[in-house]
């Protein structure tokens, strides 16, 4: 025989708590007035059993840490991640690298002066120096690309060829951001976090690399093949390559940086596929992020016209289905609403007398991208 649940009450009990029989608890009561008169206090022992239920399962289901999040589409987060990766103290580091949130003060203040910065001989030569040194990174860890190696795995070896070359990882501590690069695979449009995932045959992924060196950062991202990739996801990857080469083509002094997205939506559009617009392309120089913002989509508002000694990136990410994406809980992650594949292709450039040079190109094979190789 079961007595009731309430204190003092001896009672024989045949009413069971709906709410516990759920839990898989076996509290009885009498009858709904002494369940009633015992709810305040009963209903700790719901809070106390879910929440070391919610703590348990965590453990358990580490390969998805959020079991209630409706993912867009089959990319899983893949947990834990791996420690913190450190920068030896005798490289220079960002302002952010040592901020308890990653705040970025610097971009801050360059935002309430709201001008475009025009860079001298000696600072253009720095942007030279780390925009080789961002591509040799980006290099070794596309080398290291295959089924079965784990994006954390990449991250590594972009954090080792980053500080043998007296650098920092731009990403690292950035907004809080917990790696030294971002990988993004499949459905993942931008900001993906390295976890021990391995890569899979037929995945893309991007990898994207941020350097700083001697005060100044280069940011540059492409996106590979892993394995055999089927034929839409090369025509996407084909496709947004494009798009970052026919808008280069136009950067020149007296461009206007809103033009940029015209170009990049016309060429992806005309191949059916649609442009996100919630990340755009920036300023980069002494500050990982500043003026101008560079939208990828059509008839943006964009602000500022190209002149020689700007250092800027463009980045287009060009996806399968909607342009529309979503955050996971992670903060970070970004994906497509509807779960298909997005890619990506990012350079820094500066704006020079005669055009543009690209300070991030690839120095081998003619630069041609690595899904080309
Ligand atoms: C860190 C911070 C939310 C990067 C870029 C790393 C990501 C998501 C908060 C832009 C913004 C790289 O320009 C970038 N890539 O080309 N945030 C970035 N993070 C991060
Ligand atoms: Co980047
Ligand atoms: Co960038």
């Amino acid at each position: 025989m079961k007595t009731c649940q309430t204190p003092g009450c001896e009672k024989e009990a045949k009413l069971q708590c709906p709410t516990c029989l759920k839990l898989g608890l076996d509290n009885f009561f009498c009858n709904q007035d002494c369940f009633k008169g015992s709810w305040v206090e009963h209903k700790k022992v719901h809070q106390k059993t879910k929440s070391a239920l919610e703590t348990v399962n965590r453990v358990l289901e580490q390969t998805n840490p959020w079991p209630n999040y409706k993912f867009t589409g089959p990319l899983r987060p893949v947990y834990p991640l791996s420690k913190k990766r450190l920068v030896p103290a005798h490289i220079a580091r960002p302002d952010y690298a040592d901020h308890p949130e990653g705040f970025p003060a610097g971009e801050r203040e360059a935002k309430m002066a709201r001008c475009m910065k025009v860079l001298n001989d000696e600072e253009i030569e720095a942007m030279r120096v780390v925009g080789r040194i961002s591509r040799e990174i980006l290099d070794e860890g596309a080398a290291a690309v295959a089924v079965g190696v784990t994006t954390d795995e990449l991250d590594r070896i972009v954090h080792e060829a980053t500080v043998e070359r007296e650098s920092y990882p731009s990403p690292l501590n950035y907004h809080k951001f917990p790696k030294s690069c971002c990988t993004s695979v499949n459905e993942c449009i931008c900001h993906g976090i390295p976890d021990n995932r391995k890569l899979e045959d037929g995945d893309l992924v991007n990898i994207d690399v941020t350097a700083y060196h001697r005060g100044f950062h280069g940011d540059l991202n492409e996106t590979l093949f892993v394995g055999n990739v089927d034929e839409q996801s090369k025509k996407l990857v084909q496709v947004a390559h494009e798009c970052l080469y026919k808008s280069i083509d136009i950067v020149k002094p007296g461009e206007k940086y809103r033009e940029v997205g015209n170009v990049i939506t016309k060429h992806a559009s005309a191949n059916s596929f649609s442009v996100v617009r919630t990340y755009c392309g920036h300023g980069i120089n002494d500050l990982f992020h500043t003026s101008p913002t560079v939208p990828h989509y059509a008839k943006n508002k964009a602000v500022g016209i190209m002149k020689p000694g700007h250092t800027f990136t463009i980045e287009p990410m060009i996806s399968a289905g909607s342009f529309r994406d979503a955050t996971w809980p992670d903060d970070w992650t970004s994906v497509t609403i509807d779960g298909k594949r997005s890619a990506q292709f990012e350079q820094t450039l500066l704006c020079t007398e005669n055009g543009v040079e690209i300070l991030t190109e690839r120095r081998s094979k003619g630069g041609q991208p690595y899904f080309m190789d």
